[in-house]
């Protein structure tokens, strides 16, 4: 990609630019993707558009090649960082435009646990998708995961254990949330290196993600169910 360099973004036509955007994301190029979505909103696209179309586009092909063992995690994490960067430029615009997200999650790390690079990757990538995420952190207790829940109005619990001796401690989560009549309310995703689909669902989790792309694809899956419930209900 040393052509790279002598590419004016500017100068390009919409059209070319967002493919510019795509291989610019996909290499983790944070200021290029800045200046690309200021280009888009400079000429008149709607916060929305850019988001859907140029970030969350390009971050579908990084999250197909993440998962298809093509990208690994360092290249991921820069791409995660570049689409963070334009959706920081974008993030106060689009709150004022009111644009829909597809969801929001509450997400962390449990109770005893500190590893928080797997969570930070599926926030951002929750994000990029169009979610929005609430990032409770590191080391969570069942109640300031329940507080969050309740505040936040969100749809989906994330929650990410890398030892086995915390990862036990997602059961305590649920069980909580059954106790309180909560649980139909939330999809539960749970991750974690630790985990397996075994796991999750002898836990009583929705759904066990391994990676930060099966945790989005599993977050639209159960979103869009959601949706066809309310609205068959
Ligand atoms: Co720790 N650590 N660590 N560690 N650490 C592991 C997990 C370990 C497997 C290393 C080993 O011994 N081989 C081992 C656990 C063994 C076990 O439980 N059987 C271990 C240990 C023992 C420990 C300590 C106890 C060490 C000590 O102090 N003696 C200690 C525990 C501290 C604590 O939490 N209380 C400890 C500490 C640390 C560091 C602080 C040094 C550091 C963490 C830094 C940080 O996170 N800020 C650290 C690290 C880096 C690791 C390893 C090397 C790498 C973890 C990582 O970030 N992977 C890890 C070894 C390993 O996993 N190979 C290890 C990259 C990350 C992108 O992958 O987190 O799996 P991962 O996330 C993936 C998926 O799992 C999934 O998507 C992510 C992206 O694709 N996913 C989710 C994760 N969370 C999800 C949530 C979702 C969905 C998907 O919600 C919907």
């Amino acid at each position: 990609m040393s052509d790279d360099d002598d590419i004016i973004l500017a100068d390009l036509n919409d059209e070319d630019l967002v493919a510019q955007m795509f291989d610019d994301l996909y290499d983790g190029m944070k200021e290029e993707i800045e200046e690309g979505v200021n280009i888009l909103i400079e000429r008149g696209w709607e916060p929305y558009k850019v988001l859907t179309e140029a970030l969350v586009g390009g971050m579908t092909i990084v999250g197909a090649d993440f998962r298809d063992g093509i990208l690994f995690v360092p290249e991921v994490l820069l791409a995660a960082n570049a689409m963070k960067g334009g959706m920081a430029i974008l993030k106060p615009l689009l709150a004022e435009t009111g644009a829909p997200t597809i969801g929001k999650m509450v997400i962390g790390t449990v109770k005893g646990d500190i590893h928080d690079i797997g969570k930070n990757l599926v926030g951002m990538m929750m994000e990029g998708a169009g979610f929005e995420v609430i990032d409770l952190g590191i080391n969570n207790a069942v109640d300031g995961y329940i507080e969050a829940l309740e505040k936040e109005k969100a749809d989906i619990l994330g929650m990410s254990a890398l030892l086995t001796t915390t990862m036990p401690y997602m059961k305590v989560v649920i069980d909580t949330l059954v106790e309180k009549g909560m649980r139909e309310d939330y999809i539960v995703l749970v991750g974690g290196a630790p985990l397996n689909e075994e796991f999750g669902r002898a836990i009583g989790a929705d759904a066990y993600c391994r990676d930060a792309a099966v945790a989005v694809e599993t977050a639209k899956t159960w979103m869009a169910r959601k949706h066809n419930r309310a609205s068959a209900g």
